[in-house]
């Protein structure tokens, strides 16, 4: 007879591994038909503006995924993940969005990668739009807020979901969908340049439009792909009063309901009651069609994940800067908490809230499919890479994943942010690296390329190994 689960262990079956996202990862930006997608003008990551006349794109290289996955899933499956998370890139599949066929040699890379995938014992999750939409659409079209985006995407989605039935058991329609509505962010999200007019605007109008596609792509991997689910992704930064005065608990739920807009939708079916006010205050009008409402009413997701990294805190007194920096993203300091070396809070309880938040407000099945530390790492002389600190960070976020799971969430699995050092999208640089595994090259693309086992590598391979009891 087997050893009974008690209650703090995770589930059997539980997914364990890694997710990464084609732009930053895969490089090879025009290679075998593949067009510039939005990801691909950004100079330095979303802080180094669009560009077009710049002399480094970050994601035009980036770690060559595309030529070198054989290898690095290989060493996925050298460290136990059962699950990786991915992304299509829109632009090898439809490279200006308009075309009437598809590229194969797109549609063949992705199949020979999941295939692959398939044959390491790895399932595969894909995120269908990460930050990467035909540029050619932007150029022609505007951003998301032209609802002509609606059947550019549903062309897309079907010929993707169509091809590779059977390979994929998990989809997400859209990575951290409520970046659409956050500067300047919804360039990667909804392809809406922050410094446009209108722009509050244009950004929830494009929401919505996102909102209707999604529900249009549930129904549709439903009827092509039975067997598949369909899932929500949203960032979630767990929010916390600056103080105990009344005006900041307010505040922050005033924020906090910006967030849950977006999942309430997604996993409710319908546009919560508090919305409308602040669509009045900010003088947001959605345009939306017959029909519409339906569609989102009865193509609801099926599971709902997130990404986690920090948490914030919100006073009312704090205004936020109109210019964003990478640092001011951030927002207020909490004093009680340690930071990376990029501010950003580090707040496994966090974690832990925002499981039990989640699973208390929509009772689905949740994943927590980003998550991990961004730091600068050091080969020593003898060539290793001591990580003690992402060992913690991820050690710390694990354990508040058990809690939660004690306290009755119902988790199916962790996907840890960048397995595989790859270019943040932040910042464009090499040198904010998330890995377990390093990869050779700097902020300016300079290196071999070459990939190192870091010290996590081993822990995280005991981690999976013994399903979350030995951190
Ligand atoms: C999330 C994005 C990812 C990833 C991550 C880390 O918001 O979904 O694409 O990049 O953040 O951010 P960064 O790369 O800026 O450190």
């Amino acid at each position: 007879m087997g050893k009974k689960q008690t209650r703090s262990q995770f589930p059997k079956g539980f997914y364990w591994g890694g997710a990464i996202a084609a732009n930053q990862a895969e490089g090879a930006y025009l290679e075998d038909g593949k067009q510039p997608s939005t990801a691909d003008i950004k100079s330095r990551g979303f802080f180094g503006g669009l560009r077009r006349d710049a002399d480094y794109y970050p994601t035009h290289k980036a770690i060559d995924f595309y030529h070198r996955y054989k290898e690095d899933l290989k060493l996925f499956q050298e460290a136990n993940f059962n699950i990786f998370r991915t992304s299509i890139n829109w632009t090898r599949i439809y490279p200006t969005g308009e075309e009437d066929n598809p590229n194969e040699a797109g549609l063949k890379y992705y199949e020979d990668l999941f295939k692959e995938a398939q044959k390491n014992g790895i399932t595969m999750m894909i995120t269908i739009s990460h930050y990467e939409t035909p540029l050619a659409l932007i150029d022609k079209y505007g951003g998301w807020d032209n609802r002509k985006f609606l059947n550019f995407y549903l062309k897309f989605v079907k010929t993707i979901v169509t091809r590779y039935k059977g390979l994929v058991k998990f989809w997400l329609t859209f990575n951290e969908i409520g970046n659409a509505s956050v500067v300047p962010i919804c360039w990667d999200a909804a392809g809406i340049d922050p410094n446009s007019d209108n722009l509050q605007q244009r950004m929830y109008q494009a929401a919505h439009h996102q909102f209707v596609a999604s529900s249009l792509a549930t129904k549709m991997i439903h009827e092509i792909d039975p067997n598949a689910k369909v899932g929500a992704m949203i960032a979630y930064k767990t929010v916390y009063p600056y103080t105990c005065k009344v005006e900041d608990v307010k505040a922050a739920e005033a924020s906090k309901r910006k967030e849950y807009f977006f999942s309430d939708v997604q996993a409710r079916g319908y546009y919560p009651s508090y919305i409308w006010r602040y669509f009045e205050e900010n003088n947001i009008h959605v345009k939306m069609e017959t029909g519409d409402e339906e569609i989102i009413r009865q193509h609801t997701v099926d599971f709902l994940t997130f990404s986690y990294y920090r948490s914030r805190v919100v006073s009312a007194d704090y205004e936020e800067p109109a210019e964003k920096t990478s640092d001011s993203l951030e927002g207020l300091v909490n004093p009680h908490l340690p930071k990376t070396d990029w501010g950003w809070t580090i707040d496994p309880d966090g974690l832990r809230l925002a499981l039990n938040e989640l699973y208390d407000r929509y009772q689905l099945p949740l994943f927590v499919v980003e998550n991990g530390l961004g730091a600068k790492d050091k080969v020593e002389e003898d060539g290793l890479i001591n990580d003690d600190y992402r060992i913690d960070y991820l050690a710390g976020h694990i354990k508040a994943m058990r809690e939660a799971v004690a306290d009755g969430v119902d988790l199916k699995g962790y996907t840890m942010w960048g397995p595989i050092d790859i270019v943040s999208n932040g910042t464009g640089q090499m040198s904010k690296r998330y890995g377990i595994i390093y990869v050779d090259l700097d902020d300016n693309g300079n290196g071999t390329g070459d990939r190192v086992k870091k010290k996590s590598f081993e822990w995280y391979r005991r981690v999976i190994e013994s399903n979350g009891d030995i951190l």
